[in-house]
């Protein structure tokens, strides 16, 4: 089964290219859900009996990728936003039975149906945008059962839709009651059996920690990232969210896939990322919603040339987001990221973040035929505009899919 993509502005986001790898006037051939010819129009022959989409002269990117989301997660937190509005203070929250506690609660109640029922309407905004890959952690659950549970939900997902779902261990985010004080005890008895029982069930692609002055230390992260390293697993990791723990620095020496978060990053921080290939993930949503005032060391990161990623951080509590293009125009207006670092963003920097470059992220010869259509004659436009979805077509994997279900 071939297609061929006509008369289409391409925004490759491939490496050899300038900025985006524009090409004016594209042609690309799919077959058996790759990629097997792209360039300008002249170079390109559409093989007989393909099927031929006329693109109109609209942009087209990779399908974009959502590479840091907590989507798994049950309830939600809107009480204790309407509180926080009311001048509420964290501790307050809390005791009333608001904060993280309660998504944990929330999970624990659900059943594995009842989570991927809840989250297929976030994935599924998500997917209406564009999105062909999203990761989702783990990490609301803190029982070994419980993380199982949440990871079996977040790969369920990919068998309910036409997307690529990753999963991310996050046993290491939050100190249950029961364990409070106990950090040690809770990585020894919970976070490390949770993690070798989901790498046995091939439940987890990737192993991620909360490394903060509220959740874990960077001494408690060597103990989950050393257990990680021996199973084989990659790494990442939310770090210097809130103050500078030296997360970022403790990633890269664990040549860690990305650093998250990272507005406390000081400039050695950024230089060790580069050096170890670390992608540095920036949530623009989180920043927003919690009304942080400390950005990102953005010019650290251009200066030592790190990769930056965006993704959504879709979580109940700091970042209730489930738009990609959202996050791209925050990005822009709050951290004065380029139109070209956002879309890299969510494209072939989002796909190294989640160690999936060679596969995705790019418009290249072998690469898996994951693509957006956008009714937009320049990509600018996808990081423009609030609250408008010029999505036109989305194409996962070969399968041509507007539709979420199709
Ligand atoms: N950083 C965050 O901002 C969220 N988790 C994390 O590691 C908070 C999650 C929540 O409040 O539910
Ligand atoms: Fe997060």
């Amino acid at each position: 089964m071939t297609t061929v993509l006509t008369n289409a502005r391409l925004a490759t986001m491939a490496p050899g290219l300038p900025g985006l790898g524009v090409i004016e006037n594209g042609s690309l051939v799919i077959d058996g859900g790759r990629i097997v010819a792209v360039g300008a129009a002249n170079d390109i022959t559409t093989p007989s009996g393909a099927d031929v989409i006329d693109c109109e002269g609209r942009c087209v990117t990779p399908g974009l990728i959502d590479c840091h989301t907590h989507l798994v997660h049950a309830g939600n937190r809107a009480k204790e936003f309407e509180m926080r509005l009311a001048g509420a203070s964290y501790e307050e929250i809390a005791r009333a039975g608001g904060g993280i506690v309660s998504s944990v609660r929330q999970v624990r109640e659900a059943s594995e149906e009842d989570l991927v029922t809840q989250t297929l309407p976030r994935l599924d905004a998500l997917i209406a945008e564009g999105v062909t890959t999203v990761e989702v952690k783990s990490g609301y659950g803190l029982t070994v059962d419980d993380e199982l549970k949440m990871l079996r939900a977040a790969r369920q997902l990919g068998d309910e839709r036409r997307v690529a779902v990753t999963t991310t261990y996050l046993g290491a985010h939050a100190t249950p009651a029961d364990y409070r004080g106990r950090n040690r005890a809770f990585i020894e008895e919970v976070v490390l059996p949770g993690l070798r029982a989901a790498k046995v069930q091939g439940l987890v692609d990737a192993v991620d920690g909360f490394c903060e002055g509220i959740a874990f230390s960077p001494e408690e992260m060597r103990i989950v990232f050393d257990a990680a390293k021996s199973l084989g697993l990659p790494v990442k990791l939310h770090a210097d969210q809130l103050s500078n723990l030296h997360g970022a620095a403790l990633a890269a020496e664990y040549q860690a896939l990305s650093a998250d978060h990272l507005e406390y990053t000081d400039e050695e921080g950024a230089a060790a990322m580069t050096q170890a290939g670390t992608v540095a993930v920036l949530l623009p949503g989180a920043y927003y919603f919690i009304r942080e005032t400390k950005k990102p060391p953005i010019e650290f990161f251009r200066k030592h040339g790190t990769a930056m990623a965006l993704a959504t951080d879709c979580n109940p509590g700091t970042s209730p987001l489930t738009s990609l293009l959202l996050t791209m125009n925050m990005a822009a207006t709050l951290f004065h990221m380029t139109v070209e670092e956002c879309l890299l963003g969510v494209t072939r920097n989002a796909a190294r973040a989640l160690g999936r470059l060679d596969t995705v992220g790019t418009i290249e010869v072998g690469k898996q035929a994951d693509l957006a259509i956008w009714s937009v004659e320049s990509p600018a436009e996808l990081v423009y505009r609030i609250g408008f979805n010029p999505l036109h077509q989305r194409i996962w994997n070969g399968h041509i899919t507007k539709g979420i279900l199709s």
